[in-house]
């Protein structure tokens, strides 16, 4: 069995800078040698995810704009992609939003808006994406998509984007059971906590780290690059056998009562 991804083409969407938990993946996918496509909401993130790629060497990523809330956008990107590559093997979706006021105080207080926009653009889309993406995975492929905790039991602050990621957990697994007879599996990844740029200025990121490094069994928090290594498992061979699946990278902190 060849684990290389050489020959092989990925969707990444979601990279906002260094920093993004997608551009781990992004990363680690591109030493496999598989051949990078990146999307970003609009247009005024092109130039800096075009200088963040141009970083990896021999990479000759492809590059579109997609707004997961649009359907349309949507449809016309995996369109755009069809014509420009043909097959694609897999897509990494990173996506999620929430308004800010709706990520502190009380759960209660969440508006009817806050809650259908974190839903629309954080669980939603992964399913637009999976029906937009499918056909274009000839070969069979797999998807991932990033959750978080939070979406399985009440962490304090993640409130809407809790109940978007529990959302996303199910369209997850029913997207699997309905995928599985294309070839094509999906799966998410729980990541612990990483400081990217949606995590900046959320709660109190300092005092949630030093309770990973004195609480989770390996003591420390994970790295965007470790996030990276598992999505590339999930998007090989290697996991042939896994759909429908959460796996957390957490330093094992799920598993504390
Ligand atoms: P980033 O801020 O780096 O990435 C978030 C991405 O979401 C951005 O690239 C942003 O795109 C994109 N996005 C938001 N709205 C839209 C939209 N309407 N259409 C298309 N893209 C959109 O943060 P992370 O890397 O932390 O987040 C990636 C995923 O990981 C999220 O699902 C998050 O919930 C999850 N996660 C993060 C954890 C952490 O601790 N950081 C822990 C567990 C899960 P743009 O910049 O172009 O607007
Ligand atoms: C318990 C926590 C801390 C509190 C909650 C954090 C939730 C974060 C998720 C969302 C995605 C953050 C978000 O939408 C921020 C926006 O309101 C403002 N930011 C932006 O608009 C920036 C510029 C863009 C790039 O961001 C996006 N998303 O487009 C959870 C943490 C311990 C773990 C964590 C941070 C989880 C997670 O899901 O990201």
């Amino acid at each position: 069995m060849n684990f290389s991804l050489e020959g092989r083409t990925y969707v990444i969407m979601g990279v906002a800078n260094k920093r993004s938990i997608a551009w781990g993946i992004a990363r680690s996918l591109h030493e496999a040698g598989a051949r990078l496509i990146f999307t970003y909401a609009s247009e005024r993130f092109e130039k800096p995810v075009r200088e963040l790629v141009s970083s990896l060497d021999g990479q000759e990523a492809l590059f579109y704009e997609c707004d997961v809330t649009d359907d349309q956008a949507v449809n016309t990107t995996f369109g755009q992609i069809k014509q420009d590559v043909g097959t694609i093997h897999g897509l990494a979706h990173c996506i999620a939003f929430a308004k800010k006021e709706d990520l502190q105080g009380e759960f209660v207080d969440t508006s009817r808006d806050g809650f259908l926009l974190a839903h629309n653009i954080s669980a939603y889309s992964l399913v637009s994406v999976a029906r937009a993406a499918q056909p274009l995975m000839t070969e069979g492929g797999g998807i991932v998509t990033l959750t978080y905790l939070g979406g399985e039991r009440v962490v304090q602050n993640y409130n809407v984007m809790g109940v978007a990621k529990a959302s996303l957990d199910a369209s997850m697994k029913y997207l699997a059971n309905d995928l599985g007879k294309h070839g094509v599996r999906v799966n998410a990844i729980s990541a612990g906590p990483i400081r990217t740029l949606s995590a900046k200025g959320v709660g109190d990121f300092n005092s949630i780290l030093k309770q990973i490094e004195e609480k989770a069994p390996l003591r420390r928090p994970v790295t965007q690059e470790e996030v990276g290594d598992t999505a590339y498992y999930l998007l090989s061979d290697l996991s042939r056998g896994v759909t429908g699946e959460i796996i957390h990278v957490d330093s094992g902190y799920n598993i504390l009562g």
